[in-house]
């Protein structure tokens, strides 16, 4: 039985080798049928010994893997993203904040490599599964194309699970070589090695994924406090058990230190083997990590640096004006394209026209623009010495270049509006924000796609968007569509309907309401129906929530339309609930809790939110029902009462201290 798994293990290896040097090197160091052989000893073998069943096997990563689509896959633990600073300032910021809460802290400082985050798992000491960030909730199983980079091990000596995160990239060179073979067969080349990563991790056959000479560096263990307590600590854990890990990290004592670190690496920017396009700050000691804690979605224990944008000149040959999803007018400089951060750039933003007066910037002009890394172009300034009598200034338009109805710009707003609901560009903007990313998430429905099914006639409202699979016919005709796109958009359409409350409601576009105020109403209300009915006195007592953004949503749920709107999608079966968080087993299950005094830690709101989630009630007048007085900075007649009636109290000191525990 041993020399059976010894083979396996052999026969394994080899292949394992030899199809890298097929796929990637494209120099195989045996015959086509050497490969076939052994691949068959290995098969049978599989076959009659199924114990020695292995997911990674190259038998398995041969079979089956030119899959469909990919897999969605729900992270376990949230993939944050990170807050940014782009000077000293904004990091002594960061500094102060993390002192205030933590005390002294050291801090590791590492380069910011230009790719794409990338979870991976491990189990049982096995590589299992790669997942793609995602939305930081959902992400992509990439699994297949994953394993085929040679630096990632297959096997580690640690046998808990384990899930590690990093960013995989393509290195300068593999971009440079791959854009040359791209240019010589005649295809399209990518915009820079970011693009090209993320291009080839999406790559449907896994082959060619192998043939794209990626890479990747290891930068953080979940629950990495199960084994070691810092971050650095982490990382060499990670060293050890075979990851690789960007060698170029510092741990620092003051963030003067980080700042003079941060220095010397920008200089040594373009000489590295790979793009990076800042640094990241985190705090060291796991502990005060906990301590910090996280916002919605960024950790308050880390930063990201970002490089300087870059800058360049170029001529701005016209102003045109686009119409947003609020009817929100934005006037768009185009541009003499030129590239600038790796990609070129043809289109840049003016904001508004309080901008574009103030900047004194004139159609012809030559104007500097900037952009760093995701940012969206920006026109900064006009170069009034290089007019030659031919530039012109811009006049704003009176009416909406859509729908041709009066814009109007309101007293205390730097932007106009075009305030007709029916207008054509609001209605495609609003379906394509229901369908974008951090709402519905339906690949595949994007602005040019809504657009393309609105002129057909087949995309009016939302709720069409799930009538889209009855009219294959049509859909069929347009252009660009092929029976896979229809597929996988029909799919992506049913899929989305699977989405939790609080998705919906970022993807209606309510005033007010955007990602974070969805999530706090879908968790205090847990139901479509609940919210519908919630009065403005109920709405604004949820923590974050003000009085504008309830009454933006009582009128959003008292119009007819929308009503009609919110019926149809339940109709066709769009999820209208969310779960209900898990409530915490707690020091304050189960009773009956008043706050008094000022709290300094938390406002009243945020304090009786966290109470609830571990299980109290917390209710407003102290009554010989009341189990427990939580008090702050001056407390008054409550707390007298509570002492009365000898009821327990505790000071705002130990409630902190207990939050903290539970955390
Ligand atoms: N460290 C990106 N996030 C990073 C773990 C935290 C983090 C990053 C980082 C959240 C890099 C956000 C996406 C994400 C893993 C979430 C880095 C880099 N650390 N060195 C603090 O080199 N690009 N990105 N990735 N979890």
């Amino acid at each position: 039985m041993e020399e059976v798994q010894k083979r396996i293990e052999q026969l394994r290896t080899m292949l394992r080798k030899y199809s890298y040097e097929y796929y990637v090197n494209d120099a195989p160091s045996v015959p086509d049928s050497e490969y076939d052989t052994l691949m068959n000893e290995l098969r049978s073998l599989e076959q009659k010994y199924p114990q020695f069943h292995d997911p990674n096997s190259p038998t398995e990563i041969v079979n089956g893997t030119v899959s469909e689509k990919f897999e969605k896959i729900v992270h376990k633990r949230m993939m944050l993203s990170l807050g940014n600073a782009y000077n000293f300032e904004d990091l002594k910021a960061f500094d102060e904040a993390v002192r205030k809460e933590a005390g002294n802290v050291r801090y590791e400082v590492e380069l910011k490599i230009d790719g794409l985050a990338m979870s991976i798992t491990y189990i049982n000491g096995k590589f299992y599964q790669a997942v793609t960030r995602g939305d930081g909730e959902v992400g992509e199983d990439v699994t297949a194309n994953v394993r085929t980079i040679p630096t990632i091990p297959m096997t580690i000596s640690l046998k808990d699970e384990i899930e590690i995160r990093g960013e995989v990239y393509m290195p300068k060179s593999s971009f440079e070589e791959l854009n040359a073979k791209r240019l010589e067969n005649g295809e399209e080349l990518f915009a820079n090695p970011r693009n090209a990563a993320a291009g080839s991790v999406r790559q449907l056959d896994y082959r060619i994924a192998a043939s794209r000479k990626l890479d990747g560096f290891w930068y953080h263990v979940c629950d990495a406090e199960k084994w070691v307590d810092t971050h650095s600590g982490s990382l060499q854990m990670l060293d050890e058990l075979g990851f690789v890990t960007n060698p170029v990290r510092k741990v620092c004592d003051t963030m003067e230190e980080v700042w003079e670190h941060i220095q010397d690496m920008t200089g040594k920017r373009s000489s590295l083997p790979y793009e990076i396009d800042g640094m990241v700050i985190k705090v060291d000691s796991l502990q005060a990590q906990r301590q910090l804690g996280t916002t919605i979605r960024v950790p308050k224990w880390a930063i990201a640096y970002k490089f300087p944008a870059e800058e360049v000149v170029t001529k701005l040959e016209d102003i045109f004006v686009t119409v947003g999803r609020t009817g929100k007018i934005t006037p768009n400089a185009r541009l003499t394209p030129v590239r600038i951060a790796g990609t070129s750039v043809g289109f840049a933003q003016l904001h508004n026209l309080d901008n574009i007066t103030a900047k004194d910037i004139r159609i012809g002009d030559d104007v500097v623009v900037r952009k760093a890394g995701d940012i969206i172009p920006e026109v900064l300034r006009s170069l009034p010495e290089r007019r030659d009598g031919s530039q012109i200034p811009y006049e704003f338009p009176k009416v909406c270049p859509v729908c041709g109805s009066p814009l109007h710009k309101f007293e205390d707003e730097a932007h106009h509006y075009c305030l007709n609901t029916e207008c054509e560009a609001r209605i495609t903007e609003s379906i394509a924000h229901f369908a974008s990313r951090d709402a519905m998430n339906i690949e595949g429905l994007g602005i040019k796609r809504v657009e393309q099914l609105h002129q057909a006639g087949l995309l009016n409202h939302i709720d069409d968007i799930y009538n889209l699979k009855f009219e294959e016919e049509k859909i069929l005709a347009l252009d660009k569509m092929g029976k896979n796109s229809f597929l996988n958009l029909v799919s992506a359409i049913e899929n989305s309907k699977q989405n939790p409350l609080d998705k919906l409601l970022t993807g209606l576009g309510i005033k007010q309401v955007g990602e974070k105020a969805a999530k706090v109403l879908a968790q205090k209300f847990v139901t479509m129906e609940a919210l519908q009915n919630a009065t403005v006195e109920e709405l604004t007592k949820v923590n974050d929530i003000g009085e504008i953004t309830a009454i933006g949503l009582r009128a959003y749920f008292d119009d007819e339309h929308n009503k009609a709107i919110l019926t149809a999608l339940k109709a066709h079966g769009v999820r209208m609930d969310c779960d209900v968080a898990q409530q915490q087993e707690s020091y304050f299950t189960g009773k009956t809790v008043v706050l008094t005094g000022t709290l300094s830690k938390y406002d009243r709101k945020e304090a009786t939110e966290k109470l609830e989630q571990l299980g109290a009630k917390v209710t407003s007048s102290v009554t010989k029902k009341t189990d427990l007085v939580i008090y702050g900075e001056s407390a008054g007649s409550k707390l007298t009462k509570a002492q009365q009636l000898q009821i327990e109290t505790m000071d705002e000191e130990a409630f902190n201290e207990m939050m903290q525990e539970y955390e």
